[in-house]
């Protein structure tokens, strides 16, 4: 009855390659603590094309190459997030893009306790509704769920 009013949103996320080696069970902890239902997950290294489409307002930036290279080094943990208002609140829960910002501003952020640099920053979460959709039915097909 509670989601007739508060209706489920939902959200891509991942959690890059190098975080996903070493801090997936205390990430994993964090979303499932801030009440995000995980509709869907798997792990797999994303290819270089999915990467390209995930980054692709990067395209050009003096950063992009070594973007694709972190992001594809590995099995990344691909999810589908649900919750109320979850793109903006799981772009919360990550922090800011820069650890070194994240520790001042928002210390109980993933990026402020798990991220090695402004590059391998641990997360990656969709901006807005339309990016996160494109995403999920990128890596996972057709939204089948409500
Ligand atoms: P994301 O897209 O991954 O969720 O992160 P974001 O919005 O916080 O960051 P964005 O500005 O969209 O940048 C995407 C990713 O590019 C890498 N980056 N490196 N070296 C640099 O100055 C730099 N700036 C951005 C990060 O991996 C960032 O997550």
């Amino acid at each position: 009855e509670l989601e007739f009013f508060f209706p489920q949103e939902h959200t891509f996320a991942l959690i890059k390659p190098d975080a996903a080696k070493h801090h997936k069970d205390d990430i994993m902890q964090k979303v499932k603590e801030a009440g995000f239902t995980i509709s869907k997950i798997k792990e797999e290294a994303l290819t270089r094309e999915m990467a390209e489409q995930f980054y692709k307002d990067h395209k050009g930036k003096p950063f992009f190459e070594e973007l694709v290279t972190c992001m594809t080094q590995g099995p990344s943990v691909i999810m589908v997030l649900s919750k109320e208002n979850a793109v903006e609140e799981w772009r919360q829960l990550m922090g800011p893009t820069d650890p070194e910002v994240a520790k001042q501003t928002s210390p109980e952020s993933i990026r402020a306790q798990f991220a090695q640099d402004i590059l391998s920053n641990a997360v990656h979460g969709s901006s807005n509704r339309e990016h996160a959709l494109k995403s999920i039915e990128c890596a996972f097909g057709e939204l089948d769920i409500d």
